[in-house]
């Protein structure tokens, strides 16, 4: 080959690789850490957290806080207090701001679309985590990890039927926020069993906002207005801690007379049910910090992660509750 010919194909060679270099960077250019800093920078992560509503909420938020610092990710974290309009300001600060990726634990279902759109746009993933959105533009977000909302409604519409048989029952429900996937799913869960014993009976149904607060109200609603009520359907530990504070202020004996189901499986939760106070308990994990981080590290890298991860989760008798008290961590 003459000098002049191999000078000319090692120029083509080098331009050559320089534009795979060149189309590689922009390739993972949407969203990707590694391709828009070379490599070394440093994640951040904006958290959309809902609020501080319950016991549940408080370990999710410092499992996510703990996660993050392990991870060596930085976090820019906001508590919306459980209103949609504050999780809105809060992404789209995160998108000014550039961010490398975005956490997001939606308060409701609905009207999500405008916001997860404008973060796309500037190439920052979205993870959903703990609650769903019911958009239909899948592409609005990487993926989903959390619990199967209406599975735990499930097993407390089992437990119901096994519990009562086929003794004539009446429930009262506590919802947890209106329009939050975790409300409308644990309601549906237990209706679907329920529903093929006509001796059981949701005799009425309200939210408690997943409050403590909340639950107490309602319950005391309740008592009032149903002179018999034979158990609480609670969409979390909270409110069904709440209602035990009604019962008892009604002169009746919560797990006795009126007999409880919850859903989370925090401490307090448990605490109660190892107490009596309630019967059965359906666990929902919020330790979810350390799987968020692992996939915010996938994502960035350019990995493709499963659209829906799914937490593993048990239940609790009153004697179970009473074994795994003294290791429980949240
Ligand atoms: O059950 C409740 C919290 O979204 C799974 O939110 C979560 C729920 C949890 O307020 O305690």
């Amino acid at each position: 080959m003459g000098r002049r010919k191999f000078i000319r194909q090692a120029i083509a060679a080098g331009v050559a690789s320089a534009l795979v270099l060149a189309l590689a960077a922009c390739a993972g250019g949407s969203g990707s850490d590694s391709a828009k800093t070379g490599g070394n920078a440093k994640i951040v992560m904006g958290f959309a957290q809902v609020g501080a509503e319950s016991g549940w909420r408080t370990a999710n938020t410092k499992s996510i806080q703990e996660a993050a610092k392990k991870a060596g990710i930085e976090l820019k974290f906001s508590d919306a207090q459980q209103k949609q309009e504050n999780q809105i300001k809060a992404i789209r600060s995160y998108i000014q701001q550039k961010v490398s990726v975005i956490g997001f634990s939606p308060v409701v279902e609905t009207g999500w679309d405008t916001v997860l759109k404008e973060a796309k746009d500037a190439g920052i993933p979205v993870i959903l985590t703990d609650r769903a959105v019911d958009s239909k533009d899948k592409s609005l977000y990487v993926t989903f990890l959390g619990s199967d909302f209406v599975a735990e409604g499930q097993k407390a519409g089992e437990w119901t039927v096994k519990e009562f048989g086929d003794k004539p029952t009446n429930v009262v429900e506590l919802q947890g926020t209106t329009g939050a996937a975790p409300a409308i799913d644990r309601k549906a869960g237990f209706e679907k069993v329920v529903a093929a014993k006509p001796n059981i009976k949701i005799i009425a149904s309200q939210t408690g906002d997943f409050t403590r607060a909340g639950g107490k109200q309602v319950m005391e609603a309740f008592l009032k207005s149903n002179p018999k009520i034979d158990l609480v359907y609670a969409h979390n530990d909270d409110m069904g801690l709440g209602a035990i504070e009604a019962i008892e202020a009604a002169g009746k004996v919560p797990g006795k007379d009126i007999k409880i189901v919850t859903v989370d499986a925090v401490k307090d939760g448990l605490t109660a049910l190892a107490a009596g106070k309630i019967n059965f308990v359906v666990e929902c994990n919020p330790l979810l910090g350390t799987q968020l981080m692992d996939i915010a590290k996938k994502v960035l890298d350019g990995k493709t992660v499963p659209k829906r991860i799914v937490t593993t989760e048990t239940t609790f008798t009153q004697e179970q509750a009473k074994a795994a008290l003294p290791t429980r961590q949240y």
